[in-house]
């Protein structure tokens, strides 16, 4: 029997669960509902723990080498100075977007209420928000105390994900300005890390298929054809917040900084862009995007080779702002107070998980699993995010790479390079 591939599995028992859990109907009303949802919850709980079992060390060991690895290359000077302040300041407009999007369009509210009742997020929705205020997200001030966690050991036990990432940032720098035996050694012990910790989330995704089936067919059992509304307009929010950055604001940017036409852009990369696209993963991408950027934008290989695997891990712009979208549609639908202070949570989460998350099919949803925790929202929300996420996925690894590609340009526009995006669009490498 041929193989499916994973996405492909994922996108059939996404269908299949829509599908079983109406047929099966609501837990409160029949015995065949209650007793389903008892099974669709058995094998989405065992997901969401596998999830969680890998996001504490799979992020710091992703941070840790992320960081030493551009320190360590000895080029944190100029050229990695730019990269990463491109990063993080793109990734940073990413995510204003996608805020200004979600606020716009209140994908969490159905009538002016927040979704919450329809949604079946109203059970324990009181204890949600007294969680969230108690775990000081409410508070602006509050989250900068949480940042500089007391005890790094007991910050990754109560998943306290905002201090540990910010703790991985600082070890990740000073680890390599250690003495050199010492930097080289830890190098190899947080990359073997990483190593075993990618390895382990991919047996994760491989039981993905059953996992999304669970919850998703949860979240059609308990909230039935409701769920379509305020899901469709969420889907939607994230698809027209994407195309904002893509195809305004990062052009914009382009414009002001490089005086480059911003739209040969698109063509230069198109390989890479509909490879990202097809197969949701920057990762998979990353020898396309380079051939694109070198052969086609014109960037040198100094530049590409240091500033594209580089941004295909610590680079996501659709992932940060999708994250930030998904996190505030989930808030609004438990009617959670967005207070400054936890719309800048989870800003500040989205942006720094993104840099954590590594690029592969379905990455955002350990991160959606960070930014939840770290404003204290439950997990079983994510059941809701599942069933367009395929789609998703796709279009925000595009943008991930097309992001990357934009810096890429960017840097080496700043680094004095010519003959970028060459009129000679004509033989562009399909
Ligand atoms: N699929 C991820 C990537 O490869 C993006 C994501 O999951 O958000 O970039």
């Amino acid at each position: 029997m041929p193989k499916i591939k994973l996405h492909w599995q994922i996108l059939i028992a996404i269908a299949l669960a829509v599908v079983a859990g109406l047929i099966t109907g609501h837990p409160d009303e029949t015995a065949l509902g209650a007793r389903a949802v008892e099974v669709y919850d058995f094998f989405g709980t065992l997901f969401i723990s596998a999830l969680l079992m890998i996001i504490v060390p799979l992020i710091v060991s992703s941070i840790i080498i992320g960081i030493a690895g551009i320190a360590r290359e000895g080029r944190l000077g100029a050229l990695g100075g730019k990269t990463l302040g491109f990063y993080i300041f793109t990734g940073l407009v990413a995510v204003i977007v996608g805020l200004v999007a979600v606020n716009m369009a209140r994908p969490g509210f159905i009538n002016g209420e927040p979704a919450g009742d329809q949604l079946a997020l109203d059970r324990g929705a009181e204890e949600v928000v007294d969680q969230v205020e108690e775990g000081g997200a409410g508070e602006l001030v509050d989250i900068f105390h949480r940042m500089i966690p007391e005890n790094v050991i007991r910050a990754a036990a109560d998943n306290e994900l905002l201090g540990l990432i910010f703790f991985a940032l600082l070890f990740g720098f000073f680890m390599t300005r250690a003495k050199k035996e010492n930097a080289d050694t830890l190098y190899r012990f947080w990359d073997g890390v990483f190593d075993v910790m990618m390895r382990i989330t991919y047996l994760v995704m491989l039981f993905a298929p059953i996992g999304v089936f669970g919850l998703v067919a949860k979240v059609a059992a308990e909230t039935g054809v409701d769920a379509a509304g305020p899901l469709a307009i969420f889907a939607l929010t994230v698809v027209a917040a994407l195309a904002a950055h893509v195809f305004i604001v990062m052009p914009i940017i382009i414009r002001v900084i490089t005086g480059h036409n911003p739209y040969r852009l698109y063509m230069a990369m198109g390989p890479a862009l509909l490879t990202a696209f097809s197969t949701a993963s920057s990762m998979a991408t990353l020898p396309i995007t380079m051939d694109c950027v070198r052969k086609n934008v014109g960037v040198s290989q100094k530049t590409s080779s240091f500033v594209l695997p580089l941004g295909a891990t610590v680079n996501m712009n659709g992932t940060a702002l999708y994250e930030c979208v998904a996190a505030i549609f989930i808030a609004q639908a438990y009617g959670l107070d967005l207070t400054f202070g936890v719309q800048f949570t989870i800003v500040v989460a989205a942006l720094v998980t993104s840099i954590g998350v590594a690029g592969v099919p379905m990455a955002s949803m350990v991160a959606i699993g960070i930014i939840l925790t770290a404003v204290g929202l439950p997990l079983e929300a994510l059941g809701l995010l599942f069933v367009f996420d395929r789609i998703l996925d796709m279009l925000r690894t595009a943008t991930n790479i097309y992001g990357d590609g934009v810096c890429a340009l960017i840097v080496a526009h700043l680094e004095g390079e010519k003959d970028l995006l060459p009129k000679s669009q004509g033989n562009v490498n399909i």
